[in-house]
């Protein structure tokens, strides 16, 4: 039956909601009233209808019911399950792969308006795999190391490279329980050859094979893909950025770039500020291309450029609805179908770029690298003309300011400085209870639950428990939106341990981390601190939790398995997509049962779905203190701190000047 919402109870967006009035008012539907109209299948939603071939589908209903083949309920979850990830992996890891031949297209001098940004970036990372990089040019180096790369992809035997980059101890688990990815493709067809009908029907056997096609993502094609978008565009550091809706210009050319690879989108903004192109918006009557970004490409050039960043997954529809974007530029991922149909209310063009993604009705302009700038140029050529055509515009004027681009790398230098750039400080503040553990909290929007609602309330939530919060794709939109990503704006409702930290080192408590693929600089930092010393010597000791409140990709699933191998405790929220039958509970349900206390046991990392925001805050809360004992720390207490950082230096600034000095210098004398 249809629930309808109100656009209050579709997003906790104002600038959303404000869209949502409008796209009634219009007539107009989009992703929030078609999840109204049609209610999930719940055999489907939970895991128990199997399609995996022509004597299905079968749909297991009750208790003790097998399929065509015989098939039980546990293996037709485990199935599904592996097949998502699967899914995610191949998704990740083909940008990766991407990534990796326009490498080496650069290195061959084969490319137009691509340079090596980062040629430090660039020696660090092929000195981790022992390429020589003394001596030698950055083409040179680059060339290796792209050679290195593809070869990931097809490789049949061994161990896929970046695992070497793990904790050793993780290493040698890992090798232990024989998941080391041999070659990224390999792990995902495999998936799909073991979830044929007839093939492995052990569900903790195929769930083993998810681990290991999930590393393949994790410390394979994902971890690839930030290298070389590093190396090719630059290594985030803070800069200045906004993000909503309000970022769209009424006298500017809006041109909305929407999905995934950075290769288009950075070249789209080098074209945007081409004095000729400048030059033809100004012909064309408008003072100039005004680009956003949505989803993950935002994030891309967001890190990096500072170009605003029009909204997150669920705002694609939203900006479109403004009337005032003369083009969206998509290229792969979260890209939805009824983009088109709802442009033909308006005059927006909805470009295609990639050779893998066409929408019936969209306009194909292919990219390639050999001619990028061009291509960019051609682009944006194509919305100005649009310019013309743009009839009456309704911009919400919602936008806030943020500060993103913490790599790792920005991360490791803003806590030591340039010369003694370290994790000490990070462990020192979670060793001391200060900061009380790390949560990452990640992933999409889903129109089943409120826009944004269970992404701000995670985060409020933890940050009054001082647990310092890194984010990454639409999760990282969401809270730049709410203007935690801002230092002292961030700041108000943060437990007063976490405040002191983030005013001593001058960060905000929410820090952006980047897009989805960049879910690796967080293995990356969970990696140092493990290095640094003191919070254990593998990643499952460090008191830390990933949480996906509002996931809808295959790839958060991807993401999901690679963080339990890792040794991350994975919350996700919204549906579980293998519950199984409603009765069943996690303890009874095998898959559920081995996907926690299972993988847990096996490698410290376990993943569960948690619908109610109140409770994967207590999980959170106890797995870090769960953490923090076995690590010997001292119990949290959050009145413990608040007395230094800024509101001791308020506090002091009230004595009387001989008061202030006895207590500053221990003497009151000048
Ligand atoms: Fe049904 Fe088995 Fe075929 Fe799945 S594989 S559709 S359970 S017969
Ligand atoms: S874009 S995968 S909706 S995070 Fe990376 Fe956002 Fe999820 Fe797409």
């Amino acid at each position: 039956m249809a629930t309808k919402r109100t656009a209050q109870q579709q997003s906790s967006d104002p600038a959303a909601q404000e869209m949502l009035i409008r796209a009634e008012e219009l007539g107009i539907g989009t992703a929030f009233t078609r999840a109204d109209n049609m209610a999930p299948c719940n055999i489907g939603g939970a895991g128990m209808c199997c399609k995996q071939c022509g004597m299905g589908p079968c749909r297991l209903t009750k208790e003790g019911q097998v399929g065509v083949c015989g098939a039980t309920l546990d293996t037709i979850q485990a199935r599904n399950l592996i097949r998502a990830i699967a899914a995610g992996v191949a998704a990740h890891s083909d940008h990766g792969r991407d990534m990796a031949f326009t490498l080496k297209a650069v290195a061959n001098g084969e490319t137009e308006g691509y340079t090596i940004r980062d040629v430090a970036k660039l020696r660090i990372v092929a000195s981790k795999y022992n390429i020589p990089v003394e001596k030698r040019s950055p083409q040179e180096i680059a060339n290796e190391l792209a050679d290195l790369y593809i070869s990931q992809f097809g490789q049949q035997k061994g161990e896929v490279a970046p695992v070497i980059r793990a904790p050793k101890k993780r290493q040698q688990l890992w090798r232990q329980l024989k998941v080391v990815p041999r070659g990224i493709d390999r792990e995902v067809v495999e998936a799909l050859h073991r979830t044929h009908i007839g093939d492995d029907q052990d569900p903790e056997h195929i769930l083993q094979h998810a681990i290991r096609t999930g590393l393949a993502d994790g410390w394979g094609g994902s971890m690839i893909a930030t290298d070389i978008s590093d190396i090719l565009f630059g290594t985030p550091a803070p800069i200045l950025g906004q993000a909503n809706l309000g970022v769209l210009k009424d006298d500017m050319v809006n041109v909305v770039v929407h999905g995934h690879e950075p290769t288009l989108s950075q070249m789209i903004v080098a074209a945007s500020q081409d004095p000729e192109i400048i030059e033809y918006a100004k012909a064309a009557g408008a003072k100039g291309v005004q680009l956003s970004g949505i989803c993950c490409t935002a994030n891309e050039i967001l890190m990096r450029q500072g170009i605003p960043a029009a909204g997150n997954f669920l705002h694609q529809e939203l900006a479109i609805l403004t009337g005032s974007v003369e083009a969206m530029v998509v290229d792969v991922q979260c890209i939805m179908q009824a983009l088109v149909g709802l442009a033909a209310n308006f005059h927006t063009k909805i470009i295609t770029t990639s050779p893998k993604v066409r929408i019936t009705g969209a306009t194909h302009i292919e990219f390639d690298e050999h001619k990028a700038l061009t291509i960019a140029k051609q682009i944006l050529k194509e919305a100005i003309d649009n310019y013309k055509n743009r009839g009456k515009t309704h911009i919400p004027q919602i936008r806030e300011d943020l500060i993103p681009g913490f790599s790792h790398e920005y991360i490791n230098y803003m806590l030591g400085g340039s010369y003694r750039a370290s994790f000490r400080p990070l462990n020192d503040a979670i060793m001391a209870g200060r900061i009380r553990g790390v949560a990452a909290i990640v992933g999409c929007n889903n129109p089943r639950s409120s826009q944004d609602y269970l992404h701000n309330y995670v985060v409020k939530e933890l940050l009054k428990q001082d647990v310092l919060i890194v984010q990454t794709g639409c999760g990282a939109i969401s809270s730049a939106k709410l203007g935690l990503m801002l230092g002292e704006a961030g700041l108000t409702e943060v437990g007063a341990g976490l405040r002191e930290v983030c005013e001593t080192v001058g960060i905000p408590p929410v820090l952006h981390m980047g897009s989805c693929v960049d879910n690796t600089r967080i293995l990356t930092v969970l990696t140092q601190m493990v290095e640094e010393g003191g919070l254990g010597d593998d990643i499952d000791q460090v008191p830390a939790v990933g949480l996906a409140p509002e996931w809808m990709s295959e790839k958060a699933l991807a993401i999901a398995a690679y963080c339990v191998a890792s040794g991350a405790y994975v919350i996700f929220g919204g549906a579980s997509p293998i519950s199984g039958m409603p009765d069943r509970v996690a303890d009874s349900d095998k898959v559920l049962h081995y996907i926690s206390q299972g993988w847990e046991k096996l490698y410290g990392g376990k993943l569960e779905f948690i619908a109610e925001p109140d409770e994967m805050i207590k999980a959170t809360l106890a797995h870090i203190d769960k953490k923090r004992a076995a690590l010997g720390l001292p119990v949290y207490d959050p009145a413990k701190f608040g007395r230094s950082g800024d509101a001791r230096m308020l506090e002091l600034e009230k004595l009387p000047l001989a008061e202030r000095r006895q207590a500053i210098y221990g003497t009151a004398a000048d």
